[in-house]
């Protein structure tokens, strides 16, 4: 082994409380054993680099990162606290996330949990709501939410996009949100949008007798980021939701401690270019865990049975870890003890339509939002129905009752059923 790595290896080190754990899936490149190319990954990530250099002191030696436990391709490696600046996860990203998935020792390497000690989680707030937050806000205690994205995604102009949103209000769902890529366009400008669409919502509560939220796209440069915030603030808006990775780490930080008590919702918008590969890049764990540290309210997991890739055991693991507060060690995971940082409200959204209710709240459970699309102004009979079916859907489900029982005398239901289940 390099003499410049020597030092980063050493199973029989036992982490200290201050210590962050970081779990990596390590694939060593043709050549390179296991225990070096693991000491390679904890030198470039806290003190070290390919040569030993004549500057190194003692004293940064002793704070290094350390590679304790190796067990097949899963590397556990511990980063003391010192080394970061501890209220910065871009820096703490630029570490443990940083060069190392370049380096040449190895062919593949993925970061793939979390656990931050005590002296890092005191340095954030986390989500201002949580999951109970959120719920007493929306007045709705333990079924899961309901949402739905307006589509098309990207074309309505601000009154009809208002309309679209009223219509699935009054059919039944709770939250309506802007679609990943709306933000600002020429043909549906943020603040005539916002304006439009909270009238609605003002109208649908009204109607409905229930809480309506309206979840606008605040995604944007920092500055401007921060005005849209204001302006939905001004327009007696509850939610704002942005694109965590496009808009960036230093940008969320910044939009936690500057949104008031407006509840954020986190889109991953890019995420499966750095979650997707299994072996290389950063798990959707990982990247929810730095989402809730630093204090989204809710955040987009995956559907298991949608559109999009997400394995149950990936969804699930994920559901678990940022709606709980103890989380004990599994198979590729680490043991987390989350202290002052709140649950963080999981979304299920993508591919799903009313039929894919029972089997999401038997595997998530009934603390999640539910978000449907194209699932909802899909159905053949408009918004309003798809709205109607999705809640029908679940109404059913909580009660335990089948939805092909359930849409004998409930015809939106069905009418989504024929569509999406029954005529496959
Ligand atoms: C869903 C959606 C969401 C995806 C994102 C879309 O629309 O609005 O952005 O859920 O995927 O644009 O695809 P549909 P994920 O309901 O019409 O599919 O939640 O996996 O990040
Ligand atoms: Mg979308």
């Amino acid at each position: 082994m390099k003499e410049s790595y020597a030092h980063y290896i050493d199973l029989n080190y036992k982490p200290r409380k201050d210590d962050m754990i970081c779990l990596f899936y390590v694939e060593p490149a043709k050549g390179v054993s296991m225990k070096e190319a693991a000491a390679a990954v904890a030198a470039e990530s806290s003190t070290g680099t390919w040569t030993e250099v004549t500057t190194m002191k003692k004293r940064i030696m002793k704070m290094s990162a350390k590679v304790f436990d190796i067990k097949g391709h899963y590397v556990k490696i511990a980063y003391p606290a010192e080394l970061f600046e501890m209220d910065n996860v871009p820096e703490i990203l630029s570490s443990v996330a940083g060069n190392i998935f370049g380096m040449k020792e190895v062919e593949n390497l993925r970061l793939v949990d979390n656990d931050f000690p005590k002296v890092i989680l005191k340095r954030f707030k986390g989500p201002k709501h949580g999951i109970q937050g959120v719920r007493k806000i929306m007045r709705v205690k333990k079924r899961p939410l309901l949402g739905t994205i307006v589509k098309p995604k990207l074309g309505l102009h601000a009154s009809e996009h208002a309309q679209v949103a009223y219509n699935a209000w009054i059919g039944g769902c709770d939250i309506v949100k802007d679609d990943e890529n709306l933000t600002s366009q020429k043909f549906n400008p943020f603040e005539e949008r916002v304006i439009k669409t909270l009238e609605a919502r003002d109208k649908a509560e009204e109607e409905t007798g229930e809480r309506k939220a309206y979840m606008a796209n605040v995604t944007a440069e920092t500055i401007e980021m921060l005005e849209r915030v204001d302006f939905v603030r001004s327009q007696g808006g509850k939610y704002v939701m942005v694109d965590i990775i496009t808009t960036g780490w230093s940008a969320l930080q910044t939009l936690r401690e500057n949104s008031g008590r407006l509840i954020i919702h986190a889109h991953r918008a890019m995420h499966a270019a750095l979650t997707r590969n299994k072996k290389h890049g950063i798990s959707m764990l990982a990247i929810a865990d730095f989402a809730r540290l630093i204090g989204v309210d809710q955040i987009h997991i995956g559907t298991i049975f949608g559109k999009m890739h997400g394995s149950k055991k990936e969804v699930t693991t994920i559901d678990r870890e940022i709606r709980e507060m103890i989380i004990k060690p599994g198979e590729h995971k680490l043991a987390e003890k989350w202290e002052n940082i709140k649950p963080v409200f999981p979304v299920a959204s993508g591919g799903l339509h009313p039929g894919h209710v029972p089997k999401l709240v038997k595997t998530l459970g009934t603390d999640i939002i539910i978000q449907m699309g194209g699932g909802i102004h899909g159905h053949p009979d408009g918004t309003t129905e798809g709205a109607v079916a999705a809640r029908q859907a679940l109404e059913a489900t909580m009660q335990g009752i089948s939805l092909k029982k359930y849409a004998v005398d409930h015809r939106e239901l069905r009418r989504a059923l024929e569509k999406w289940v029954y005529k496959k």
